[in-house]
């Protein structure tokens, strides 16, 4: 019997815990062995699914690692899809890819047979598609394609990202070594896991590095903070909000409660903050509460991570600090000229073997994302006393709110459908927890009234819930510009 695995390689350390859950803990030998039995399953009579898109909606467990590493050994697309998706969502999902099977828990079968059956998708649970025994599976050359995963952009659908196992492996490589991870590492993961931070940053690096990864459905602070005090964890990873929110609770606690909690995460080697701007409050705030420097650094879906602070060395507050190693990048001025001087602004983009292979079935799309073999990312920064640092992005309709990408576009064609609106333009406003949040300016049907409260009830069924606008301004019309244009930024002000 051969056995042979697919990227990414799981630590073949077989006793070790490699996964908590909230059905206990298991060992990297029983995580092997089972995720072996799924892929068998997914082949069933075929030797490689050939890339066969295969989604999937479960929640943070072993049978998410069972799902998406049973994907890649069958030698299919995995596509972990954002468990709280409202129907349309999805229905934009499944169908931009032509997913063909849809594994999830039974308990959420009855919100989707629906839709699959619309779209001619063969609804399955992990049990269904266990197979009893697994003989071979296919021989992978890291070029096939691994993963998508969603991304907004400044197109009104969100487009999905084509991941190639060699990309995954360097996206990685790279950090396992940078953050010097360990078999000893010991991490929680809250994060969604249809999102690199989640999907590579923790669980892809604990699992190749043979650490252990506690995995929780959803954000408990409470939960974190007790297993933080009696140092359970090792390393910690989270958003900037995440961050806030935790400072919050700990100045919601009696002093030894707080100063405990501090000093638990004081006692752990990493903590590392991304996905958006840290403010540099946060990072002097965590800094006094808890003893710990957090290592903030910066990354991309299409990407992986790109940019750090240092694991040793200065970690800068409001810097993201150095490209990473096999990571090369640049800023690129309107003119497309590379930026060498400090403190000028610049378009950052990338090179390396982590970048995605292509926006799927979108080669316009993927044609404007490269300029000259380099990956334009849309965000601008400067070098300062050779670190990066953020000023922001090159397009007024990309939101970063709570760590989540979120197009301005997207969120104005779902407003759109509502009877009331005529026009909408949504802006995204800074704020202290959630680095932005979604405003919509809307001009309403003449004789008509909209109060924020039925609008959210409307957004509720339409969108996540982190797209549905926190304000709605009600205006006669919109700011536009000679061209027609609406101009966004005056509505800012
Ligand atoms: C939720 N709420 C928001 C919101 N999201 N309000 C304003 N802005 C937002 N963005 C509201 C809900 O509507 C609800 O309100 C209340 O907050 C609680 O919702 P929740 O979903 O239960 O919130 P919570 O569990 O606290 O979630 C917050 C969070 C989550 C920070 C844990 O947003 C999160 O996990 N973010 C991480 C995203 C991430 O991993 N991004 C990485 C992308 S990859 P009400 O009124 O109904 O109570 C990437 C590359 C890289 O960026 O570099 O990493
Ligand atoms: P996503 O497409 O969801 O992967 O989000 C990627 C975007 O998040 C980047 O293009 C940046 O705009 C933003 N981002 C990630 N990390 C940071 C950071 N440390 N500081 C500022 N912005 C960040």
């Amino acid at each position: 019997m051969m056995i042979q695995n697919a990227f990414p390689k799981i630590a073949q350390n077989n006793k070790k815990i490699a996964i908590v859950d909230s059905t206990g803990a298991h060992t990297y030998h029983r995580v092997d062995a089972r995720i072996n039995l799924f892929a068998a399953g997914i082949l069933g009579n075929k030797r490689d699914i050939q890339e066969e898109r295969v989604a999937f909606l479960i929640p943070a467990s072993q049978d998410y690692v069972t799902v998406l590493i049973g994907i890649w050994r069958a030698g299919g697309i995995a596509v972990p899809l954002n468990i709280a998706s409202a129907e349309d969502e999805l229905h934009h999902y499944l169908s931009s890819i032509g997913v063909t099977r849809l594994i999830a828990n039974y308990e959420d079968h009855g919100k989707l047979y629906r839709l699959c059956g619309e779209l001619g998708i063969q609804l399955l649970t992990v049990d269904d598609v266990l197979a009893e025994r697994c003989n071979e599976l296919p021989s992978l050359c890291q070029e096939r394609s691994a993963l998508i995963l969603f991304t907004s952009g400044t197109t009104s659908k969100p487009k999905g990202v084509l991941t190639t196992h060699k990309a995954i492996r360097a996206q990685i490589l790279t950090l396992l070594d940078a953050w010097r991870w360990s078999v000893e590492d010991v991490i929680p993961l809250f994060l969604p896991l249809h999102h690199v931070h989640g999907i590579i940053n923790v669980l892809c690096c604990a699992l190749w590095s043979g650490a252990t990864v506690h995995m929780m459905p959803k954000l408990d602070l409470e939960n974190i903070c007790s297993k933080v005090i009696s140092d359970t964890f090792s390393l910690f990873m989270a958003v900037p909000t995440i961050y806030v929110k935790l400072i919050e609770h700990l100045e919601n606690q009696n002093i030894d409660l707080a100063q405990a909690i501090g000093d638990g995460f004081g006692r752990m080697r990493l903590n590392v903050s991304g996905s958006a701007a840290c403010p540099v409050n946060v990072f002097n705030q965590w800094k006094g509460k808890t003893g710990q420097i957090l290592l903030e650094r910066y990354g991309m879906t299409e990407v992986g991570m790109a940019i750090s602070n240092c694991y040793v060395g200065e970690r800068r507050a409001g810097f993201v600090g150095q490209a990473l190693p096999g990571v090369t990048v640049g800023l690129f001025d309107e003119n497309d000229m590379p930026v060498t001087a400090e403190k000028i602004p610049g378009e950052i983009r990338m090179k390396g073997d982590n970048l995605f292979k292509e926006y799927w079935n979108n080669p316009k799309a993927t044609q404007e994302a490269f300029k000259d073999g380099w990956f334009c990312s849309g965000d601008i920064a400067v070098i300062e006393d050779g670190y990066f640092r953020i000023m922001g992005r090159s397009s007024i309709d990309i939101i970063k709110s709570g760590g989540y990408k979120l197009s301005a576009l997207e969120i104005e064609g779902v407003l759109l459908t509502h009877e009331n609106i005529v026009e909408v333009a949504v802006i995204g406003l800074p704020d202290d927890t959630w680095g932005e949040v979604v405003v919509a300016c809307v001009c309403l049907r003449a004789g008509t009234q909209l109060e924020y409260v039925d609008l959210k009830n409307w957004c509720i069924d339409k969108m996540s819930s982190y797209k549905i606008p926190k304000r709605i301004k009600v205006l006669d019309s919109l700011p536009r510009n000679a061209m027609g244009k609406v101009t966004k930024s005056s509505l800012k002000g």
